[in-house]
């Protein structure tokens, strides 16, 4: 795939490269219509087994494009609900019912609906450099694309509405101390230790990866009954899986297992 959406086609991984460095990869309609194409592609492709997000140039992504879809213009200000909605939530609720693990590496600022985008993510990686922003409140707008969603489960309530309101940004290195994403690493380590990481997602047993997002999907608002349930049916799958067969054989005879999904 050409444009602002670049696919890098590993053995058994989909590297999703946002393209468009020169307005910090800031996303259109038209550019997260081609990267849900995109990840379709990658769902549908059984050799497929984790993805890696990431930015072109000095930027993650800097949200929306603010360009004539959000720029109220003579004919009065845009549907930003029904925006949001087709398009933007859409990634969203797809980065999370993915079968797929989807690693995140934010190579540079990670505004609006570009942080959202991150955090929608299974395992962020942060460069050292890398900012989130909170950016909606800079230009009249409430946080969306799961900002406020995320945010009070990760830093919290108290942090996630002082960044909402005050739209302040903040480093890979507080963002990992507040426990907002999973590590910052030297800028020049980002790029290798994020593919490690997708590569060895690539080699873990699929199923269970698949079955651990529903699981934590679910525990934002199951009760504990309700998750355990959860919990013990989708074991039963995983217990019938041929990668539990060959995890227990391995283990038995004493080398790492090779996992087929
Ligand atoms: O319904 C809906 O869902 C509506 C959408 C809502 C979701 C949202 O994401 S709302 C939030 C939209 N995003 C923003 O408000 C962020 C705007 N950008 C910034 O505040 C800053 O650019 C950053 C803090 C991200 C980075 O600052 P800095 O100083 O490192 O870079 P810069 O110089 O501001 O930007 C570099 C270029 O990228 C610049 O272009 P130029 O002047 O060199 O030609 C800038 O205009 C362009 N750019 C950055 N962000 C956007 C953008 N162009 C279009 N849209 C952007 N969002």
């Amino acid at each position: 795939m050409t444009g602002d959406i670049h696919v890098e086609t590993h053995a058994s991984w989909r590297k999703f490269i946002l393209n468009r460095p020169e307005k910090l990869n800031a996303v259109n309609p038209a550019m997260l219509e081609r990267l849900l194409a995109a990840l379709d592609t990658a769902e549908a492709d059984p050799a497929a087994r984790a993805i890696l997000l990431t930015g072109e140039g000095r930027g993650f992504c800097a949200g929306q494009e603010l360009g004539p879809d959000v720029t109220p213009g003579p004919n009065g200000p845009p549907d930003l609900e029904l925006l949001a909605a087709t398009w933007h939530h859409e990634v969203v609720r797809r980065f999370r019912a993915s079968r797929l693990p989807i690693v995140c590496a934010v190579n540079g600022v990670a505004a609006g609906a570009g942080a959202s985008f991150a955090l929608a993510c299974d395992i962020v990686l942060a460069a050292k450099s890398a900012r989130f922003v909170q950016a909606f409140v800079r230009i009249g707008l409430v946080p969306d694309s799961g900002a406020s969603f995320f945010l009070t489960r990760t830093v919290g309530e108290a942090r996630a509405r002082a960044l909402a309101m005050l739209g302040d940004a903040i480093g890979a290195e507080q963002a990992e101390a507040w426990g907002m994403i999973w590590k910052a690493v030297d800028d020049a380590a980002l790029m290798p230790e994020a593919e490690k990481l997708t590569a060895a997602l690539a080699r873990a047993p699929s199923q269970a990866i698949a079955g651990m997002k529903v699981m934590f999907a679910a525990a934002a608002t199951n009760d504990l009954t309700a998750q355990l349930d959860l919990e013990a049916r989708l074991q039963g799958e995983a217990g019938r899986s041929a990668d539990y067969a060959e995890g227990v054989r391995a283990f038995q005879e004493k080398r790492p297992p090779v996992f087929k999904g």
